[in-house]
């Protein structure tokens, strides 16, 4: 029998297991001191909005066949910043800077130098890109400190949110959890028509937790996932944000390594517009009063603060978050009126076509915990090992159980290089939540989802894995190479 301590060393569980959408059963708590520090540190820093990174040229040698792209240098690098006020975080930055954004435009190329000028390997891999096999950040593609590499993203795909971290062989969960990580956000013609809330209204957030020691440390332990009670949403503990009363487009992102958000608008649950999933926009968009956002998943919503008074303070809130810590995430203070020429058209952008299936894999995901692998197919990831090869213009049905009843945990799947339509979940369609292209989908214990994925242009090793990343880190990945 596994204690539960033994469950956290094995870094097994998650520590909630999400009955329905919604309610929550947390399997304990640890930590009373540092929920009290976060729940101090609420509402007194303004959220940060990332700028815009500016290539440093626009044109260059050929790469890749490229000339005409846009180059940035991004440098893994540690800084002292601060994160709580009054203090100072040693955190792992691009640049210096926590969570830039690139900005690209389909059919224009982007090109990146990563400097690693960390101590540890670093392999950079851009999050929902379709990019070549050896620009995805293989595993055995490490960057070692004071190295550089080039990546080359082509940018074919339609526009959605994507973001960068690392992907090395041990540091990955350490090197997301100490700070280093982009926003990547692509935009196309079809989707600058739309009448959506554009340029300062279209506002990425990038959400995640941390511990931090009341003099700012911030404390890395794998097993203790469930004691990160201080959520920064892009940098800043629970910030506020000045908002005018008019829509706004919120690109959220969740870059934290094992928590979950079921947000929530207000007490009394307000509404958004749910917009766009991993992939881009639905096919239509979706009212409703919750959000729900695991790790590495990208929801954007339509927040329209004109049904506020100017003056009124609206907080978003977490519903699965762990027993004694504050449920708030942001607040929202309306503080002035504005014209809004901006709306929610009702057809969005039609999922693709993605053909008829002629391949049906399954991917059951578990838990030794003899051993405290998770294993998916009964293995743990072998980077020497190809697990499958899918062959190029092929659609492919993907069946993913989670087995993992017995403690609980819930798994997700993230595929490399393609993004998929969810097909069903125990038989079910999808809801409309759920039906545009993702890349990360989670499946709760002792449930089964299909999905769809084609594979069009581009062969080589990809991985696919378990986005939450102490399971990762304990093996819950696989290597496809695809084929011509
Ligand atoms: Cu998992």
């Amino acid at each position: 029998m596994l204690t539960r301590r033994q469950i956290f060393k094995t870094g097994a569980a998650t520590g909630l297991l999400a009955v329905g959408s919604g309610a929550a059963i947390a399997l304990g708590t640890t930590g009373a001191a540092s929920k009290a520090v976060a729940a101090e540190q609420m509402f007194r820093v303004p959220l940060r909005v990332p700028r815009a990174l500016r290539p440093l040229r626009t044109k260059g040698r050929s790469i890749a066949g490229f000339t005409d792209y846009d180059f940035y240098r991004l440098a893994t690098r540690e800084v002292e910043t601060t994160i709580l006020p009054g203090t100072t975080t040693r955190m792992r930055t691009f640049n210096g800077d926590l969570t830039p954004v690139i900005r690209a435009t389909r059919g224009r190329p982007v090109v990146i130098q990563q400097v690693n000028e960390l101590n540890v390997p670093f392999s950079m891999h851009l999050h929902g890109g379709h990019v070549p096999a050896r620009f995805d950040g293989h595993p055995n593609d490490e960057n070692l400190p004071e190295s550089s590499r080039v990546f080359v993203y082509p940018n074919t795909q339609q526009a959605s949110t994507m973001w960068i971290h690392d992907h090395s062989h041990q540091a990955h969960a350490e090197n997301i959890y100490r700070g280093v990580a982009a926003g990547y956000v692509l935009t196309d013609e079809f989707e600058e028509r739309l009448p959506l809330p554009k340029g300062q209204y279209d506002v990425p957030l990038y959400l995640r937790d941390g511990k931090f020691a009341a003099d700012g440390t911030l404390v890395y332990d794998m097993e203790d996932f469930m004691d990160r009670p201080t959520v920064l949403v892009n940098g800043a503990p629970r910030p506020f944000f000045e908002v005018a009363a008019r829509k706004y487009r919120f690109r959220l992102t969740n870059t934290s390594n094992e928590r979950a958000f079921l947000l929530q608008l207000g007490e009394e649950g307000h509404e958004m517009t749910h917009i766009a999933s991993d992939g881009g926009l639905l096919p239509a968009p979706v009212a409703t009063k919750t959000m729900e956002i695991w790790p590495a998943e990208r929801q954007e919503v339509v927040i329209d603060f004109s049904r506020f008074p100017v003056g009124s303070k609206v907080v978003l809130r977490n519903l699965i978050g762990y027993p004694g810590e504050p449920a708030e995430v942001m607040r929202f203070d309306v503080v002035r009126a504005a014209d809004d020429p901006s709306s929610v058209p009702d057809v969005l952008r039609p999922a693709p076509d993605l053909g008829t299936a002629t391949v049906e894999r399954k991917f059951v995901m578990s838990f030794d915990p003899a051993t405290g692998h998770h294993l998916i197919n009964n293995k743990q990831f072998d980077v020497n090992r190809v697990d499958l090869k899918p062959k190029l213009g092929d659609t492919e049905i993907w069946t993913i159980e989670n087995t993992d009843t017995k403690f609980g945990i819930p798994h997700s799947l993230h595929t490399h290089l393609e993004h998929f339509l969810v097909v069903d979940r125990d038989g079910k369609a999808p809801g409309p939540s759920e039906a545009g292209l993702k890349d990360t989908i989670t499946v709760m214990p002792g449930k089964k989802a299909r999905v769809k994925i084609k594979f069009t242009d581009y062969t080589g090793k990809f991985m696919y894995h378990c986005h939450l990343m102490g399971h990762l880190t304990m093996g819950m990945m696989g290597q496809m190479e695809v084929v011509d």
